[in-house]
């Protein structure tokens, strides 16, 4: 292994080849604190080309390789199971000028979103995603996980923001495809099969995306329902009467307690409800008229507030956008993130904490998510040592509604085992195949999305 050590070290520099335990130990483990693994090193190249030299040296060495962006990821996929070399894309932080005229920008794959988003807002453009970890979050992981957050109900999920992608082949090749064209029919996308590999077939190193209109103007709606079927219909007379609609997301009883008590924030209401759901608007003007006006008529509507001043949307926001912290502080979760057609999603939210409770009955669901795509974010606290089951019961729970097993944050190492729930043995067999051709002796992530 020092022979590999003294290659990597002499491609990327001793400071950047890390084989201290406390040095590496941030990197090994999520930021779940549930997935952990030692790497033999972590080494932090600069550019494509050091990218190039370190996957060439591993591959020669018949060492694997851990991709790890921010190191947000939640399935896994980022922290080794033991020995490989990590490969930290942080330093890759180049960004070129934003083009206006495409309305596109170039960004190396260590470029955080927060930081994409303050290069884009200046010349009237945005990122078209955006989700609660933009400040640690990287563009390639972003890219790799084909991430997808609080905007997929107008802009759609990170493969749908992309148009051109740089990436390592195992062999150490670069393939490099960063013009944007906006029509481009020569064959295999290669750009789109990157978007949504979690590393297993390329390292991602640089990314073109296509920017969105930046809309300084927006008013959110925090707004109290009795369930499930209310925040449908609450959703149906959104997407039927606001064309300004930039999010909808959904939360229960037990989140909005868990994230007050976290936070210690007011109570949104005089009374409890069983449901609530954010609706965000975004416009170059004030859409709060429209807003208010779709609230007015809606029969779901059991009680609202509405901001449009940029404190007062960040408050409404925070109701939602903590659970996750407010989740992490309360105790190490199993994390489930599925997805069901939206006349599905009121059964599931029904059946999920018997379903719970038969594997594990201390166990202490928490459901939000985001509404517009039927995603939910299935947090089970207290699980104990029946973590397995509990995900195996929400799974096949999800597969019977025709749901998937993972609908934004990637199947990682947590959810392989189960992959054969949302994909047909034919699939499997043909990503397999894509695998086997683009990383043949298996270097790259193995154990991520496809078992070994
Ligand atoms: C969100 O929507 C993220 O806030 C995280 O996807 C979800 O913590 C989670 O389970
Ligand atoms: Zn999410």
């Amino acid at each position: 292994m020092s022979d590999l050590t003294d290659r990597l070290t002499g491609i990327v520099g001793p400071s950047h080849v890390l084989v201290d335990a406390d040095l590496k130990a941030p990197y090994e483990t999520d930021w779940t604190r549930r997935f952990t693994g030692e790497a033999c090193c972590v080494v932090r190249p600069a550019d494509t080309a050091e990218v190039a030299a370190v996957v060439r040296a591993c591959a020669d060495a018949g060492v694997a390789i851990t991709v790890q962006g921010g190191n947000t990821g939640l399935v896994g996929a980022g922290v080794p199971a033991g020995g490989e070399v990590l490969l930290s894309l942080g330093r890759l932080t180049d960004t070129e000028p934003v083009d206006t005229v495409e309305a596109q920008v170039t960004v190396g794959a260590g470029v955080t979103l927060e930081k994409l988003q303050q290069h884009a807002r200046p010349h009237g453009l945005d990122v078209g995603v955006d989700l609660a970890a933009r400040s640690a979050a990287t563009i390639g992981g972003l890219v790799a996980t084909n991430a997808g957050g609080i905007r997929v109900v107008r802009y759609g999920s990170m493969r749908e923001q992309l148009t051109g992608i740089e990436a390592v082949l195992a062999d150490g090749t670069v393939v490099s495809r960063l013009v944007g064209l906006a029509k481009d029919n020569t064959g295999y996308d290669l750009t789109q099969l990157l978007a949504g590999s979690e590393g297993t077939l390329a390292v991602i190193t640089k990314v073109r995306l296509r920017l969105v209109p930046l809309l300084p103007a927006r008013a959110v709606a925090l707004v109290a329902v009795d369930g499930v079927p209310g925040a449908l219909e609450l959703l149906a007379a959104a997407r039927a009467g606001l064309p300004s609609l930039s999010a909808a997301e959904l939360f229960l009883a037990e989140g909005l307690e868990l994230v007050r008590g976290h936070g210690r924030l007011a109570a949104p209401f005089a009374d409890e409800h069983p449901a609530y759901v954010v609706l965000e608007c975004a416009a170059r003007t004030d859409p709060t008229d429209e807003l208010l006006e779709v609230l007015g008529v809606s029969e779901a509507v059991r009680d609202a507030t509405v901001a449009s001043d940029a404190a007062g949307v960040a408050k409404l926001w925070a109701y939602r956008e903590t659970h996750t912290e407010a989740i992490s502080a309360a105790g190490v979760p199993v994390k489930l993130d599925v997805s069901v057609p939206l006349r599905e999603l009121a059964g599931l939210v029904a059946d999920l904490p018997a379903t719970v409770a038969a594997v594990a009955p201390a166990a202490r669901p928490i459901l939000f998510g985001h509404l517009g795509e039927g995603n939910l974010h299935v947090n089970v606290l207290d699980a104990g040592p029946h973590a397995e089951q509990v995900t195996d019961a929400v799974l096949h729970l999800v597969a019977r509604r025709r749901g998937s097993i993972s609908s934004e944050h990637g199947v990682g190492r947590a959810k392989a085992r189960w992959l054969s729930l949302s994909r047909s043995d034919a699939e499997v067999a043909a990503m397999r195949r894509i695998k086997a051709a683009l990383d043949p002796a298996g270097t790259l992530n193995p154990g991520v999305l496809l078992e070994d």
